[in-house]
């Protein structure tokens, strides 16, 4: 299945767009299956998703993340991979996610060029360092402490927003503990994009929590 999306403008200019940013990792999935939950958030109105995995191997990663580009493009969603700069061109998905530990931006952006790159991001030095490396756009976090990342960071707390909305010259997204109380403060601080994993993908029903969030960032902006 292809990509809805032709380019890395147009990827970029639907990320612009987004506002709930829901990632999918099938051990937070409350035990239903990651396809289940990717459906529901897609029902829900969610215009991207991340599909996360850390324990699977390339050949089950690649499987999945197959199933996942069905899905997605069946939606006109963008979808990114995290991680893996070679399974996310294998299934043409429209971008993939890098850590500070991955493959170096300059080296994902001479494989693939068109694909979306996001770079997660720490501090605001880290944040400064992606932009001027040519990130397609960078999460900021953990905001709060979160369960659900095997290596917890630091939390960057609510200041590194303050710090960073007005001046942050591409999209950017935040991560980490959030949960629906407290989406109001942060948009209202200048984030637009809020990226989510188990306030998601745990629900009891994830179309509903999906149409729910949403709601809540666009009624804040
Ligand atoms: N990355 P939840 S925080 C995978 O700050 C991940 O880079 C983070 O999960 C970062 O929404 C995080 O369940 C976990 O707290 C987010």
């Amino acid at each position: 299945m292809k990509s809805p999306f032709n380019n890395f403008s147009e990827r970029l200019a639907a990320f612009d767009a987004v506002d709930l940013y829901p990632v999918i990792t099938s051990e937070f999935c409350g035990g239903r299956d990651p396809l289940y939950v990717l459906r529901q958030v897609a029902e829900g109105g969610a215009t991207m998703v991340q599909l996360r995995e850390k324990h699977l191997c390339a050949r089950d990663y690649f499987n999945l993340a197959c199933r996942f580009r069905k899905i997605t493009s069946e939606f006109g969603m963008l979808l990114i991979i995290d991680d893996s700069v070679d399974i996310a061109l294998a299934v043409d998905a429209d971008g993939v996610h890098l850590g500070q530990e991955d493959l170096p931006l300059s080296a994902a952006k001479q494989i693939a060029p068109e694909l979306l790159i996001g770079i997660s991001t720490h501090s605001q030095e880290e944040g400064i360092v992606a932009v001027e490396e040519g990130a397609g756009y960078v999460n900021v976090g953990p905001i709060f402490a979160t369960g659900t990342k095997e290596v917890p960071y630091k939390t960057v707390g609510l200041d590194i927003l303050a710090a960073l909305a007005p001046t942050m010259p591409i999209p950017f997204s935040i991560m980490g503990g959030i949960k629906a109380k407290h989406i109001p403060a942060l948009v209202q601080l200048g984030a637009k994009r809020i990226a989510m994993i188990t306030e998601i993908t745990q629900a009891e029903d994830v179309r509903a929590r999906t149409e729910m969030l949403r709601r809540l960032i666009k009624e804040n902006l």
